[in-house]
């Protein structure tokens, strides 16, 4: 009846798909029933032979935004899941540019296309404080968004950062939302993996709501009437 979502968000190349692999892999050995969708802007990224070796089921969306220019796409991709292989939970890499609320919104719209209530894991944001300075400098706003709509915040990459650059990139999440938890993840070391785990499994955020998306992009936006 009930279908988890969990999104794990990210600018482009911040180790996503990485994560959401080991992740996936950890899940199944905890004896979940797990999907994985991808929303690829550019080339299909998924190793097929990983994925079937280690029991997940997976889908890739291209060709626009699950968020917001084919959100339509997404909750019908959710809605054949779920009446098929009817996953536990269904971990979601949106696109480097995806804005998470708008994937919620989008995810519960599977609702009317199948018997089930969607529920949402907290939204996961990884953050690559390898390239924390560039990211600052060419997307800034982009990377504030998604942290800012994040319940959690992963300082991703900790085994190639340096010291400083991990501290300034959770200064910068600490600004920009105080209410996240924040965390460290590698990859490589498996560092930070478990909780992830954890969380996805154990924790859960809220559904979509107009009046919290609109106050979100309030404080985004209402900078430039200042
Ligand atoms: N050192 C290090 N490199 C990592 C880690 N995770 C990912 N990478 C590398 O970072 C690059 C991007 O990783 P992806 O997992 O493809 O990132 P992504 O966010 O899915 O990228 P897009 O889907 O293109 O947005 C790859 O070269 C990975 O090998 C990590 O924990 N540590
Ligand atoms: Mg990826």
């Amino acid at each position: 009846m009930n279908m988890k979502v969990s999104q794990i968000a990210g600018f482009l190349g911040s180790g996503k798909t990485t994560a959401l692999m080991k992740i996936g892999e950890g899940l199944v050995k905890r004896g979940c029933k797990i999907a994985i969708v991808v929303n690829d802007v550019g080339e299909i990224s998924i190793d097929s032979k990983y994925v079937e070796a280690n029991g997940l089921e997976a889908r890739e969306i291209a060709g626009g935004c699950i968020c917001c220019q084919i959100a339509g796409s997404f909750a019908e991709t959710l809605a054949k899941l779920h009446d098929g292989f009817d996953p536990e939970i269904v971990i979601v890499e949106p696109s480097g540019v995806a804005i998470p609320w708008g994937l919620k919104r989008a995810a519960e719209y599977s609702e009317a296309k199948s018997d089930m209530v969607i529920e949402h894991a907290p939204v996961i944001t990884l953050v690559d404080a390898t390239r924390i300075d560039m990211l600052l400098k060419a997307v800034r706003r982009l990377v504030e968004t998604q942290i800012r709509e994040a319940d959690v915040c992963f300082v991703n990459k900790v085994d190639a950062a340096t010291p400083e650059s991990i501290a300034k990139t959770e200064e910068l999440i600490k600004t920009i939302n105080p209410r996240a938890e924040i965390a460290h993840l590698s990859s490589v070391t498996g560092e930070g993996l478990e909780m992830v785990t954890d969380i996805i499994m154990n924790k859960v955020s809220p559904r979509y709501d107009d009046a919290v998306e609109e106050e979100m992009l309030r404080k985004e936006y209402g900078r430039r009437d200042e």
